[in-house]
């Protein structure tokens, strides 16, 4: 688009508030929906998105993860407010879906501008650079270019490009060489505006000790999130890159103030490691306490936190801490080592059996190599079925976008397009068993840990309805798992490679 075109067309705009559309992808993989019928958050990026937006304009957040017709709906929503400016958030699995929507955007509004940001954009800023249908590209933390984006789209002015707010078209690759700019810090962050959504349609399986008899499976929840990054380095994990090694916290009284206005009673807080900073940890339990915030919350925690700090997830506790994250990963000390994630067996143990006695439920994440062999499956399967109940869920332990070890192990993928199917829960790399059979190994993984699931070694009768629906999710959800073969064809799965002698990469060696 000419320069004095772009510059009538902004101008058109001056003075005029804006109509802002923020939009969420609908999921395209079977595995990511399966896992949505377990929980569904809401688009906290987008919500923070509009935070940073003067109230002078008028903002709407479409998700189209809860249409059953979501392109038309996004039609729908274009033609009826006509924004000026819609905002596209994209993980790496959605990214097709995300140019699809920013196509569709100038197809029924040409004059529209349109802005892609989020995981992917930050990892792989390339995909984005289509001129025609994406004007600019965000990576790293998006509150602070989007507000200067519309404050320039309503000025009528260009804003200034910067390797964190890029042009599409000639300009880009001058931009995205640069490294992502470092997020700041999360002090700076606006509150964000949970009333873009209705909360109603967000909902998980709550997961607690002692729930009372016919308790509901599903509770309404919000997503908070009180800090971001994390000190430590595990290879698999892009949070240090993303956030340079630090981790953020945010005010505790701010936190509270904002969980307290929630109007649901669970909060899902999506911190990489809530309890990281005992400091900001017990004055975050004190403020909740003294405003009598009165909710149920489910945290990410490490077991080494765990067993540091007994005395916050005792806090915590306290006002409400009902069930932690803990990433287990693996069952022996040398694969964890591996992976350097600083934590043993041991630890993991010791840290769920505190949690338990505390009577806060865990919900353990366990990793599957590609180089699993049937061995290593069973040895797995009979961990799973010795430890304490757990909720579980499982992964397969793959590089992530953005990160150094993506690009040493890009060589080896077997898919051609390996954004498409990265839902860790597809191998990037060659199997060392036939895919089918590692599909079924994996997806069995469910089934063994399902029945040590801490509601279901409850002796009250729980919600029959709810009961029935969880049962129907596991099996979709497990169908979907074993379903790998024809997902990673759509993604231009090159099986070939891993067979022919000559070019059979190397597997992925544990942490290189
Ligand atoms: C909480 C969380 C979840 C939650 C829920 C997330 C949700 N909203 O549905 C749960 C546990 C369900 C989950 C599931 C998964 N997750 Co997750 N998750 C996270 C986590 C820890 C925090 C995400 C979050 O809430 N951020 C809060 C918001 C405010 O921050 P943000 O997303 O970074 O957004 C900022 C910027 O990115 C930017 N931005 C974002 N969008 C846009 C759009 C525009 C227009 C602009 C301008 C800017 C912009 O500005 C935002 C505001 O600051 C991140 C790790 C991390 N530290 O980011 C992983 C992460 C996002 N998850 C990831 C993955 C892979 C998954 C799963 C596929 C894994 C799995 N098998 O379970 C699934 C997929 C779920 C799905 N429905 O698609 C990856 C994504 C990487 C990628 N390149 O795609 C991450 C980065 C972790 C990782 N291991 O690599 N996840």
């Amino acid at each position: 688009m000419s320069y004095i075109f772009l510059r009538k067309k902004l101008m058109a705009r001056n003075g005029t508030p804006l109509r802002v559309l923020l939009v969420k992808p609908p999921a395209a993989l079977a595995t990511i929906r399966g896992l949505e019928r377990f929980q569904r958050l809401e688009p906290l990026e987008l919500s923070y998105l509009a935070g940073a937006v003067p109230a002078q304009h008028s903002v709407r957040g479409l998700d189209l993860r809860l249409y059953r017709k979501p392109w038309k709906a996004f039609q729908r929503e274009l033609k009826a407010f006509q924004p000026h400016l819609v905002g596209i958030t994209a993980f790496s699995h959605e990214y097709r879906h995300a140019l699809q929507l920013a196509i569709c955007s100038k197809a029924v509004l040409p004059g529209v501008t349109v802005v892609v940001g989020g995981h992917h954009a930050t990892a792989s800023p390339e995909s984005f650079n289509a001129p025609e249908a994406v004007d600019w590209v965000v990576r790293g933390e998006g509150c602070g270019p989007f507000g200067q984006l519309v404050e320039a789209l309503a000025e009528g002015e260009r804003p200034d490009p910067s390797p964190g707010l890029i042009p599409t078209g000639e300009e880009f690759a001058r931009w995205a060489q640069h490294p992502a700019p470092p997020f700041p810090s999360a002090r700076q962050l606006p509150r964000p505006r949970h009333d873009l959504w209705d909360l109603s349609h967000y909902r998980i399986v709550w997961t607690h000790e002692n729930p009372r008899a016919f308790a509901p499976l599903w509770r309404r929840v919000a997503m908070v999130r009180s800090s971001f990054g994390c000190r430590m380095h595990c290879t698999f994990c892009p949070v240090p890159t993303l956030f340079s090694g630090k981790h953020w916290p945010r005010d505790p009284e701010d936190v509270a103030e904002e969980i307290a206005t929630l109007p649901v009673d669970c909060v899902y807080f999506s911190d990489d490691e809530n309890f990281l900073d005992r400091q900001f940890s017990l004055a975050l339990a004190q403020a909740l306490a003294k405003k009598g915030v009165r909710k149920r919350y489910f945290a990410w925690v490490r077991s080494t936190t765990v067993l540091k700090n007994p005395e916050v997830l005792e806090a915590f506790r306290e006002v409400g801490l009902d069930c932690v994250f803990v990433g287990f990963e693996f069952t022996s000390d040398a694969e964890l080592r591996a992976v350097k994630k600083g934590a043993t067996v041991s630890h993991n143990l010791r840290a769920h059996e505190f949690l338990r006695r505390l009577g806060v439920a865990v919900h353990g994440a366990f990793m599957a190599l590609p180089s699993f062999s049937h061995e290593d499956f069973d040895r797995l399967e009979a961990y799973l079925k010795e430890m304490p109940p757990a909720e579980t869920s499982f992964t397969v332990c793959c590089p992530s976008p953005g990160t150094c070890d993506w690009d040493r192990q890009r060589p080896f993928f077997w898919v051609q397009d390996p954004f498409v199917v990265y839902d860790c829960m597809h191998p990037l790399t060659p199997t060392t068993l036939p895919l089918s059979e590692f599909a079924r190994r994996f997806a069995r993984l469910h089934d063994v840990a399902s029945p040590r699931h801490p509601l279901r070694q409850v002796r009250v009768p729980l919600h029959p309805g709810h009961v029935l629906r969880v049962e129907w999710a596991h099996r979709r959800y497990t169908a979907s798992l074993r379903h790998m073969p024809s997902n990673l064809a759509k993604a231009g799965w090159l099986p070939a490679a891993a067979a022919q002698p000559s070019g059979r990469p190397n597997l992925p060696v544990l942490g290189s």
